[in-house]
């Protein structure tokens, strides 16, 4: 009876209470962590014969760590990358929390269920930033806390609940992908605050055990970066002994045991301990009696009592932090910990057997049947696990996903098409045009470009909107007043977000800002700008970004050969195929700026669109909205004179319209994509005289058109009848046998499948071979997609019918 009653605690019984839930919850977790994967993979049945696989030992070694996180530490406002394999750790802590459904938990990396890797879109329980390829999730904190200084700087971060810390739990190996390195030094020219990345420091990765020398280095190179480091070496058991008598000597054998050895002896327990300390140490006064204290169990967990399992050391290294600088807390773990294969260099993948959980089960406490009760096994009362639980800051918020309004676009872009211009062109004078506004718009547009603003035609909008700078930076140049196009000073109003070349940090700075109204209520407009071909160099970021549901516009010129000059590696060939499989991301190559304004002018509802509001006829799933990448070229072209109308822009966005009808069971079309749209015009001049049906298809977006394709056939194959799909609509007019001949300034299986959609035969013209330099006849010819190589192709096709 007496223990239901509320009894006043003095501070040291509140402190020793809080860490006794504290340890309770680590051993859940533990437990829980270890259970999803063991259940999935021994207890569910399997469907296909595979191993279902999961990481028990890359959770066991932050379980203290994110324990002491969620439980104690964290605010709802604070966002937290979670490394990839500790995914069940995650999910337990969401199912403690209520967060997570048993169900889920059983259906651990089976369709529905909870996720092998921690993912905002897919997973049901919280997840702040989705991770799978390691590396990238420890840069998005960094790049998560730009845009939280650039909504503060413009005072836009809702108050409360105001700044939280961006927050990594990083594996130690995930220090090996260079991205992190390139994100770290954007964090010190950016001087970013609130940002936290806890290392895992178990010294193991896949495959083997890491070497020490290297680890040695981090260190100095996060002080260099202006870091704070907080090396969380020693447990606090390990700590008293290090004060007896030849805790010197232990101290000393412990700092210089290589890590492998070490790893070896964590799994091979107390006595291969005892045997290496008497051997070396054993001689010094002390050691011998401090040994003699332990029987093979307690000098296995002595010797393993790493500052990263020790549950005090943990929240008080936490806690020590006060400041908004930015911090890494290196915390000294054991792969595996607490589980038999603890330290096994071999242990990544390694799954307890049946007989191995049955043992770890009984030492959990765990009786049959409980396995999934949140309380069993636990020694607090499950009264009070539960009170503790209620009272948790970081659950303090149930609804930490924030939303943010759909901005009414008033003002959206407009072309000029007076003149020949270049879709790159016609770009930058929409972007410097919005920018002379001061609507919705213009306010929310945020650009970034990793070093080639200028090159990409942003030029124009950042001499008007600024260059963001939380402190403000002055101009040398406008201030000795050196004549220059670019004025560019730094301050907190400023919208361009200058970023070094590093294209991987771009798309995870698009990712960041792209998910600024989920992440901080505050909607924002992004858009990056880079070189087409350099999109290949940050890929996996990109996909990144898009597997977040991220909303960036994504703008990529010069492309393909079409730089002409420049040559080398600069041409892109891949990217439209990019553009085409890239899920998340839709894609479009216009020709002209109309077709320009008209895309960028449905991109920036497109890009806000969640779903919540129907689309009509909406084969392409568009009410989701996603996305968008725009392959724009230097090479200016002459500019139809027409009226955009409502339904040419429509097909435009659907992904193709015919810029010259064919005649009803016309042979042949020409077929293109982009800037040779003059060639195509002109050999379909020539073809004119002797087939006069002819007809010239523009596609603006392959992606389009054979997404909807595809969305067609599916529905088909679903009997329901969703209708037809645009680019079969567009190609019903051309006689059943009739030839397309496809160009573009790319590989040739960019269009070379539009001959599936209705069994008509193609000639495809393309660029597959690169770093020719030359001019763009020159270049055109040689790859054959000029004007004769189109009409050679429309002859070939003429003779083989
Ligand atoms: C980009 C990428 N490359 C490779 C992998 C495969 N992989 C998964 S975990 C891992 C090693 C992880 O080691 P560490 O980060 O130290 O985590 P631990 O398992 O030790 O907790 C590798 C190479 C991956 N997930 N992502
Ligand atoms: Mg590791």
């Amino acid at each position: 009876m007496s223990s239901a009653l509320p009894r006043a605690l003095s501070p040291g019984d509140a402190a020793a209470e809080r860490f006794a839930m504290l340890r309770a919850l680590e051993r859940k977790v533990l437990w829980l962590s270890a259970w999803t994967i063991h259940h999935a993979n021994h207890v569910r049945a399997s469907s296909d014969g595979l191993k279902v696989g999961g990481h028990q030992a890359s959770s066991a070694s932050v379980a203290t760590l994110m324990t002491a996180l969620y439980f104690a530490v964290l605010r709802p406002q604070d966002r937290v990358a979670v490394k990839p394999h500790a995914s069940p750790v995650f999910h337990a802590i969401q199912y403690l929390l209520g967060r997570q459904s048993r169900d889920k938990l059983e259906r651990f990396r089976a369709m529905g269920g909870a996720q092998s890797y921690p993912s905002r879109t897919k997973d049901a329980d919280d997840v702040d930033f989705s991770t799978g390829s390691v590396g990238l999730g420890v840069a998005m904190t960094a790049f998560a806390s730009l845009v939280q200084d650039y909504l503060d700087a413009k005072q836009w971060l809702p108050s409360p609940p105001g700044r939280g810390r961006m927050v990594a739990l990083v594996g130690d190996a995930e220090l090996d992908e260079g991205n992190v390195f390139e994100a770290l030094l954007e964090s010190w020219k950016h001087r970013l605050r609130d940002l936290w990345w806890v290392i895992d420091y178990n010294r193991q990765s896949l495959d083997a055990v890491v070497t020490d020398r290297l680890f040695g280095r981090f260190e100095q190179l996060f002080h260099n970066m202006g870091w704070r480091v907080i090396t969380i070496k020693y447990g606090t058991r390990l700590q008293e002994a290090f004060r007896r008598p030849g805790g010197d000597a232990l101290k000393r054998w412990i700092d210089d045991c290589p890590n492998d050895l070490y790893s070896a002896l964590v799994f091979k327990g107390g006595a291969a301990w005892r045997e290496h300390l008497l051997r070396d140490i054993g001689d010094v006064a002390g050691v011998r009696a401090l040994l003699d204290e332990h029987d093979e169990e307690t000098l296995a967990a002595l010797m393993t009592n790493l500052g990263g399992h020790d549950m005090q050391s943990v929240v008080e290294a936490f806690e020590s932090v006060e400041d908004e600088a930015p911090t890494c807390f290196i915390a000294y773990t054991i792969k595996g910990h607490g589980l038999p294969f603890a330290g096994h260099k071999d242990n990544h993948a390694g799954l307890m057997s049946p007989e191995q959980m049955a043992i770890f089960k009984r030492r959990m406490e765990i009786p049959d049947g409980a396995e999934w009760e949140p309380f069993a096994g636990l020694e607090p009362p499950p009264a009070a696990l539960k009170a503790f639980l209620e009272g948790v800051p970081f659950a303090r918020d149930r609804d930490r996903r924030r939303t943010a309004p759909r901005l009414e676009l008033q003002r959206l872009p407009r072309a000029s098409t007076a003149r020949p211009i270049s879709t790159q062109e016609s770009f930058g004078r929409v972007l410097a045009t919005l920018a002379r506004g001061d609507d919705e718009l213009s306010r929310r547009i945020v650009t970034t470009s990793p070093d080639v603003t200028v090159s990409t035609n942003l030029g124009g909008w950042v001499n008007r909107k600024g260059v963001f700078d939380r402190e403000g930076r002055r101009d040398p140049f406008a201030a000795e007043q050196v004549a220059s196009m670019q004025r560019w000073e730094g301050a907190p109003e400023g919208q361009h977000i200058e970023l070094g070349i590093a294209e991987n940090n771009l798309f995870l700075l698009l990712a960041a800002l792209g998910l600024s109204h989920s992440l901080f209520g505050v909607r924002l407009l992004p858009v990056g700008t880079l070189y087409d071909p350099f999109i290949q160099r940050g890929l996996d970021a990109l996909n990144y970004a898009c597997y977040q549901d991220a909303r960036f516009l994504l703008v990529a010129t010069p492309s393909g050969i079409s730089l002409a000059p420049e040559g080398g590696a600069h041409q892109s060939i891949g990217t439209p195929m990019i553009g085409l499989t890239q899920d998340g991301l839709a894609s479009f190559e216009p020709a002209f700026a109309d077709e320009l304004a008209a895309i960028m002018a449905w991109t920036f509802e497109y890009m806000q669109r969640d779903g919540s509001e129907p689309v009509a006829d909406d084969l392409l799933e568009d009410a989701a909205g996603g996305s968008v990448y725009l392959r724009l070229s230097t090479r200016a072209l002459e500019q139809p004179r027409r009226e955009m109308t409502t339904s040419l822009a429509d097909a435009v966005i659907r992904g193709g319209y015919w810029l010259r009808e064919p005649a009803a069971g016309a042979q042949l079309a020409i077929v293109y994509s982009g800037a040779v749209a003059t060639e195509a015009l002109q050999a379909h001049a020539a073809l004119l005289e002797d087939l006069p049906g002819a007809g010239v298809l523009a596609v603006t977006s392959a992606d389009r058109l054979h997404r909807g394709w595809q969305q067609a056939r599916r529905a088909d194959t679903h009997g329901d009848a969703h209708g037809t799909a645009h680019v079969e609509r567009l190609l019903a007019p051309l006689a059943p046998h009739a030839t397309l001949v496809t160009v573009v300034d790319a590989h040739p299986a960019t269009l070379a499948w539009l001959g599936s959609v209705r069994g008509h035969r193609v000639q495809p013209l393309g660029v597959d071979r690169f770093g020719q330099s030359g001019s763009v006849p020159e270049l055109y010819r040689h790859h054959g997609i000029d004007a004769q190589s189109i009409l050679q192709a429309c002859a070939r096709a003429y003779l083989e019918q």
